[in-house]
């Protein structure tokens, strides 16, 4: 059963397990593409996540800023183009959790080992907040941390496992959210690490 975090955001727990295999050999195809990397934020620091991304779009950070982008910086290619399992997964998520219609044009991946973290955040890079965001977690389990309107406000804590997905849009769209540093564990399928999906609607 969906379990409502709030109104706009719910947590699907296992919809992404029937395709687990598929979209971590799809990340394995995207990523030898693509590399992983860790991103320099506008204020000097390394992120602890490492990044790619798949689409028309690409999310990245440097110093002179936050933004999406249609080519890697790393190549100076296209992002890979995003696998049409990954748009129905992320369209069929986004339509049980009652936002039909969902057509991402950005997919970033997010690899965590143990000890990664990502702090307290909106994802407000969008050109448009009205499309909801979908999440597929895969790998070892983390805690989501769920914010309020503001960064001070106290954040809830919701364990995230492999295959969950959560979507959040409408009221819920501009929370602050983060991942607590993750603890040691194993996963067969994931080497160990975290694989975390978020599929955008990127283009006003
Ligand atoms: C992650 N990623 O697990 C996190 C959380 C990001 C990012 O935040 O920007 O790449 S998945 C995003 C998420 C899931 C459920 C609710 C909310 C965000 N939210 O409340 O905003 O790699
Ligand atoms: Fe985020």
């Amino acid at each position: 059963a969906p379990e409502w975090l709030e109104p706009g955001a719910v947590v699907l727990r296992g919809f992404a397990l029937p395709q687990a295999i598929e979209l971590l050999q799809a990340v394995d195809a995207i990523t030898a593409q693509a590399p992983f990397r860790h991103l320099i934020t506008p204020g000097g620091q390394r992120m602890s996540v490492a990044m790619s991304n798949t689409g028309a779009l690409g999310w990245i950070s440097d110093r002179s800023g936050y933004r999406y982008g249609p080519t890697d910086p790393t190549t100076g290619l296209p992002w890979p183009p995003m696998p049409a399992l990954f748009r129905q997964l992320a369209r069929e998520a986004a339509e049980a959790a009652g936002y039909p219609g969902f057509v991402p044009d950005a997919c970033l991946i997010n690899r965590y080992a143990p000890g990664t973290r990502l702090s307290l955040h909106q994802d407000r890079d969008e050109g448009n907040y009205d499309h909801p965001i979908v999440s597929v977690s895969l790998g070892i389990p983390a805690i989501f941390l769920w914010g309020g309107a503001e960064r001070a406000d106290k954040a809830r804590r919701v364990g995230l496992w492999h295959g969950d997905v959560v979507v959040w849009g409408g009221p819920a769209r501009l929370r602050f959210h983060g991942v607590a540093p993750l603890a040691d564990a194993s996963h067969a399928m994931t080497s160990g690490l975290r694989i975390n999906l978020t599929f955008r609607k990127a283009s006003g």
